[in-house]
């Protein structure tokens, strides 16, 4: 191989990339989405309060302030989180929620 040629696909069995003509001067954000939580009528006060302080670290008051929200409102937001800690965060919800049987849903959405 002589000169490097950006512009070649494929020489030899590796792929080239040309370089950027100009640098980004700044990082993509990462993408956030809202994990939410939404309401139903049989799960106990009580689990929701645990799941919030459990899996999202709200201290109690603020987990309470929050059930409430989404008891009174429909649907509140629990955190918001880069794709996959959002995704293991529905997760654990679903799985801890399945374990005691109450249908609470938590879903994801986009920020
Ligand atoms: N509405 C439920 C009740 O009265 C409490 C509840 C709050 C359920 C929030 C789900 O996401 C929820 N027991």
């Amino acid at each position: 191989m002589s000169d490097y040629d950006p512009h070649q696909q494929q020489r030899g069995g590796m792929a080239l990339v040309a370089p950027r003509a100009r640098p980004r001067r700044r990082l993509q954000k990462p993408r956030l989405y809202k994990v939410v939580l939404l309401n139903d009528d049989f799960t106990p006060m009580e689990f929701v309060v645990m799941v919030l302080m459990e899996i999202f670290y709200h201290p109690q008051e603020e987990a309470v302030q929050i059930m409430l929200h989404v008891h009174r409102k429909g649907a509140g937001v629990c955190g918001v989180y880069p794709s996959e800690i959002a995704e293991t965060k529905v997760r654990q919800v679903n799985n801890l929620t399945r374990k005691h049987q109450h249908p609470l849903r938590c879903v994801m959405e986009p920020e």
